[in-house]
């Protein structure tokens, strides 16, 4: 907008100098074109009209360059969301969003949508929120791992489903949240795990590539930041990774510290990002009651990790589709099978062989924006500490 003292109308002029910055006002005026504004244009006002004032001070600056610390920034986060980086971050989002929708449409696969409000959980007791629901007891589903399995004998071949999933995570990380979106996938007929990374490899390249064209096709300034991913994907397994962590044959699970390790070394032998963590041991997954055992191999299940660059992005496999397996599965887990009767009765009348994953849509978010935590993937963030705003 120009605003020239002598040739702006006075009370116009009056109004710009004493509205408070970040009010809301509608502003009618002739649009020139100008070599000094930003984007070749100006606005010449003739009438200004306050719509809703701004309070003053501001608790966070819009327009000021000096960055605030992430907790006042979440504090106030509608002032927060007005700056155009900040907002970029969601349109990035929204063109994932998109995209993973896409790809998976193109697949043949059919979006569902599965109870959030749940008589028990999928993944174990530890992360689980209770809530009331009415005279019992209920919680929040962690994952749609069950209800996607069911759904495999109801004759839906391929599902997808774009999902809060909610974890009682009570580690502080850069990674974690206790609200998060869960891209979740199941597909019927598939034994081997390689059949599951393959349609999971295919799924991430295609919504990448279809984020980035969109985004390139408006000059986003995020778009280089989207990485044209080539198939296939390495594949290292878990064996080979624990060789790498100078700790051969300890089957113990990955931290995040081994994750961000094996990181460093995979990204810089194989040259990609993204890469499959495979083959993980039954002892890592005995609690993963879901996980296909397979007679030949006792000692591995199907079971793996997508990682980008350090990051888990991903898990999944080959489940167990046969009753009398998963029976003694949820029985090693620790687990009454009669918590799970609704699941386990999908089971009972024809199962195909199925296998999925979970990926985690926020990391990905976060790490291909560039930003330095998590939360800054979310509008409104939940973690251990954070309900409001
Ligand atoms: P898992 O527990 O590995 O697998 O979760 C799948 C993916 O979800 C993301 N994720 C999280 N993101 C942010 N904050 C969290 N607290 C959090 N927890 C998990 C990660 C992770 O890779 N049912 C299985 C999937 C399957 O087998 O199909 C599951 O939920 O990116």
């Amino acid at each position: 907008m120009t605003l020239k003292k002598g040739t702006t109308e006075p009370a116009l002029f009056d109004f710009f100098s004493t509205t408070p910055r970040e009010s809301v006002v509608e502003v009618e005026g002739t649009v020139q074109a100008s070599a000094k504004a930003q984007r070749g244009l100006e606005l010449v006002p003739t009438r200004a009209e306050l719509l809703s004032p701004s309070e003053v001070p501001l608790p966070l600056g819009v327009v000021d360059k000096v960055g605030a610390e992430l907790d006042t920034r979440l504090n106030h986060r509608v002032l927060d969301l007005r700056k155009p980086a900040v907002r970029a971050i969601f349109e990035l989002r929204t063109q994932l969003l998109d995209g993973f929708r896409q790809a998976f449409l193109a697949r043949g696969f059919l979006e569902v949508e599965t109870p959030k409000l749940l008589q028990q959980g999928a993944e174990g007791g530890a992360t689980l929120f209770p809530v009331d629901y009415f005279d019992r007891r209920a919680f929040l589903a962690q994952s749609p791992q069950l209800y996607k399995q069911m759904l495999m004998s109801a004759g839906f071949e391929r599902v997808f489903e774009i999902a809060p999933a909610f974890r009682a995570e009570p580690s502080d990380t850069l990674r974690h949240l206790t609200e998060f979106t869960s891209l979740d996938a199941e597909v019927a007929y598939v034994r081997e795990a390689d059949e599951i990374r393959e349609l999971l490899e295919a799924v991430v390249v295609d919504a990448l590539a279809r984020t980035r064209a969109r985004l390139l096709a408006v000059g986003h300034p995020l778009a280089e930041r989207v990485p044209v991913a080539a198939r296939p994907f390495p594949r290292v397994p878990f064996a080979e990774c624990e060789r790498l962590l100078g700790r051969p044959g300890a089957e113990e699970d990955l931290g995040t510290e081994d994750e961000k390790r094996l990181g460093e070394i995979l990204v810089e032998r194989t040259g990609q990002p993204f890469y499959f963590l495979t083959d993980f041991p039954t002892a890592v997954k005995a609690r993963t009651f879901y996980a296909r055992r397979y007679d030949d191999r006792p000692g591995v299940t199907g079971y793996f990790d997508l990682d980008f660059r350090g990051v888990e992005l991903a898990s999944g496999g080959p489940r167990e589709h046969r009753l009398d397996r998963l029976v003694a599965n949820l029985r090693a887990a620790g687990l009454d099978p009669a918590d799970f009767a609704g699941y386990l009765e999908a089971f009972r009348y024809g199962m195909p062989p199925h296998g999925g994953w979970g990926f985690g849509l926020d990391r990905l978010v976060w790490l291909l924006a560039g930003v330095g935590n998590i939360r800054e993937s979310r509008l409104f963030p939940r973690d251990r500490y954070r309900l409001t705003p």
